[in-house]
């Protein structure tokens, strides 16, 4: 954690920073009743100790958080993390095997190499070429919809619904 307070600055700052930093000054110049008195800049971690000392660490932890934001007056302060640019779904299809946002033909490639047909239960040890990564939950794998030990015309019923395509982001709902 390093506590940053206007008062007590230590670093010099330089590109960004400086200009973050000037930023800063000349707002308060210009509003002159705002300040900001302290922040961090946290990390996440955890405690290194020798000896009878100790030393506690954290990284990208938010000070604020939607969920309990900083507030003061009509102003509130939250804060949290901006999701990654390379995953452009927040949450997955559950026939969305490759976990690339999309239910296209690479996850019907893999429900084709698993289909068992009715009552034919799987292996859920084993798992194709075209399923690598696909990880099964007390012994049922992701491509059995119902959960009954196969993976079948109804399970395909339930991939149907869930077919996005590969340029429209696949409904995490569309099991349900
Ligand atoms: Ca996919
Ligand atoms: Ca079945
Ligand atoms: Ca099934």
């Amino acid at each position: 954690m390093i506590a940053v307070s206007t008062s007590r600055w230590r670093h010099k700052p330089t590109g960004p920073s400086l200009w973050v930093w000037a930023s800063l000054v000349l707002a308060s110049q210009a509003m002159g009743q705002y300040a900001v008195k302290w922040s961090t800049i946290d990390g996440g971690g955890t405690t290194s100790s020798a000896g009878g000392y100790a030393l506690s660490g954290t990284i990208a932890q938010p000070d604020a958080s939607p969920v309990s934001a900083m507030t003061s007056g009509s102003y509130a302060l939250t804060g949290g993390f901006w999701m990654p640019l390379s995953s452009p779904c927040l949450s997955y299809a559950p026939a969305d095997f490759n976990r690339d946002c999309h239910v296209d033909a690479s996850d019907l490639e893999c429900l084709t190499q698993l289909a068992t047909g009715p009552s034919v239960p799987y292996n859920p040890q084993v798992v194709p070429g075209a399923c690598s990564g696909l990880v099964p939950v007390d012994g049922i794998l992701p491509a059995d919809f119902d959960a009954d030990k196969d993976i079948d015309q109804e399970d395909f019923g339930i991939f149907q619904r869930c077919f996005s395509g590969s340029i429209q982001i696949a409904d995490p709902t569309c099991a349900d």
